[in-house]
């Protein structure tokens, strides 16, 4: 077993890293940008390196820093993590190459399934069904022109190089197609230095599926099930969960079984995880793309199947067999994980930025979360504002909803606007709690949600007096009461020891904030 680990990450995912190695008795080694000298991922490792400015462009992306930390800490492997430099090939070549080991896939398993094109030839060799359309690139318009009428539209045009629907298009008739091609071929080179793009018939309405597949150096290759990941907000995940509402053993099985030959194809080691569509009719499945990192969802998977897919990701970078076998594999309950942020969503979901000066973390039976942040921490401009991924399980899928609701009511995030309200309404959903999820789920909930407030909005004139009155005062009280819960906060904060002082100065602005709202209802 390695003695240390350099984690070339920050946030939750370095935080994780860092508990699973503790588990194992090797020594953590946090790299950081100069806004995250006071991070939780820091405060929790034996050692600490600066890598550079905030921007990660100039630190968290930067391949010779991160390997100098390594090798000045004597590290002997590094794990990347997700996002950064995880599906990064020549990271982890370079890695290689500097005698270190990367924890996760070969870079040759990486570039063949990193590149879109190639990883649907994969599929294909491994029999399984992908999206009808391309494997090879588009050579020009007409071309696309061409292949777009065979397959029948719409159909979707996607980057090669890309993937998490970037530089992805819709094109509902031959009309859109030219303007399409272009923008999805500039769009892809600038997002990814390749102007690539291939053609696949677009499904309607699909379920977004994943297997999660993992594979050791001893020619074991298994998978440990699917998750439900429909629902999504511009292409980022927002609630996954473990099993998928529709699941059925015979699905899963079929599925695990076409995820588990595409790894073996492309030789692959370490977890991985298989995307497929699946028409929610008939169930049919396709392969969509291939993740070769470990994913932010992996808890939902964890906490149904009890394996810890971190420990087993080190285990296996340091040549030990998997520590269980495909028939080992159990799913238990079911496990519900929620993305929070800190974004507005009343605000289009913009990010906010900010301290964190108030932190209550939920806990309590089968609830887990995986934060990243502590209280007082600042959550930067520059990085993913995601500042924790809470899951619940149950035994179904109602009790693990009811622990969930639960949960999402005991957080508090103070100082900073997070997508907590967001959840809290989305698991009160009819729609959620049934199941009937696919990938338009948001924007309905959206529609939903715009019509109803609509039916709730009464204009104050229609509002007979007595009833005026009575709003005033409740607003008066709701005012009244979260101004003092601020109040003592900030004294508690402080470390004031005169907050019952607070409280008599408190009532006479209660009877105030009373008085004027009565006042302005009137007016
Ligand atoms: C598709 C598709 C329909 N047909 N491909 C979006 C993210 C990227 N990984 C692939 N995506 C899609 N690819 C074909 N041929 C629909 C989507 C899609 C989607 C997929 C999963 C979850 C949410 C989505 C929202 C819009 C579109």
């Amino acid at each position: 077993m390695f003695r240390k680990i350099l984690i070339a990450n920050r946030g939750e995912i370095a935080v994780r890293v860092a508990r699973a190695c503790r588990d194992l008795g090797v020594a953590p080694v946090a790299v950081f940008s100069e806004a995250d000298a006071a991070a939780l991922h820091v405060r929790l490792c034996d050692e600490a390196y600066e890598i550079g400015a905030a921007p990660s462009i100039e630190s968290y992306l930067r391949i010779d820093r991160i390997i100098d930390a390594a090798m000045r800490s004597g590290a002997e492997a590094i794990h990347p993590g997700y996002g950064f430099l995880a599906e990064n090939a020549d990271f982890a070549r370079a890695v290689r190459d500097a005698g270190l080991i990367f924890i996760g896939p070969s870079p040759e398993a990486m570039e063949l399934m990193g590149s879109k094109t190639s990883a649907r030839r994969v599929a294909i060799e491994a029999g399984a069904t992908v999206v009808p359309g391309t494997t090879e690139p588009l050579k020009s318009y007409e071309d696309a022109r061409d292949t777009a009428q065979r397959f029948g539209y719409p159909v979707m045009l996607k980057a090669s190089a890309g993937g998490g629907g970037k530089g992805m298009r819709l094109v509902q008739s031959e009309d859109e197609l030219r303007s399409a091609f272009e923008t999805a071929q500039s769009e892809a080179a600038a997002a990814f230095g390749n102007a690539e793009i291939y053609l696949e018939k677009a499904i309607e309405r699909p379920r977004h599926i994943e297997i999660q597949i993992f594979a050791d150096t001893h020619g074991n290759t298994l998978h440990l099930g699917e998750r439900e990941c429909s629902i999504q907000r511009r292409h980022q995940k927002v609630i996954e969960e473990c099993p998928s509402p529709i699941n059925d053993p015979d699905l899963r099985a079929r599925m695990g079984e076409a995820a588990v030959k595409i790894a073996r194809r492309a030789n692959y080691t370490g977890a991985g995880t298989i995307e497929f569509l699946v028409a929610d009719a008939t169930r049919d499945f396709y392969f969509l793309e291939m993740n070769t990192r470990l994913q932010v969802e992996h808890p939902v998977t964890e906490l149904v199947t009890g394996f810890d897919l971190v420990r087993e990701q080190i285990t296996v970078a340091a040549g030990a067999p998997l520590s269980f076998a495909q028939a080992d594999v159990a799913w238990r309950g079911h496990a519900i994980e929620c993305r929070v942020y800190a974004e507005d969503p009343d605000n289009n979901f913009l990010p906010a930025p900010g301290k964190i000066n108030f932190l209550r973390v939920p806990a309590g039976a089968a609830i887990r979360d995986d934060g990243g942040v502590e209280e007082g921490a600042e959550v930067s401009i520059y990085y993913d504002p995601m500042i924790s991924k809470l899951a619940a399980w149950g035994r179904t899928r109602a009790e693990a909803i009811d622990r969930l609701r639960r949960a999402l009511d005991e957080y508090t995030v103070g100082g900073i606007k997070t997508t907590l309200p967001f959840f809290r309404e989305i698991v009160r959903d009819a729609d959620f709690i049934e199941g009937r999820l696919d990938t338009g789920f948001i924007e309905r909930f959206f529609a939903r949600r715009n019509e109803q407030h609509k039916s709730n909005v009464t204009d104050i004139a229609d509002v007979d007096e007595e009833r005026r009155r009575d709003m005033a005062i409740i607003a008066a009280a709701l005012d009244y009461t979260s101004a003092r819960q601020n109040t003592l906060t900030i004294a508690a904060t402080q470390g004031d020891a005169s907050v019952s002082s607070v409280q008599s100065h408190e009532e006479s602005r209660w009877r105030l904030a009373g008085r004027a709202a009565l006042h302005n209802s009137r007016s």
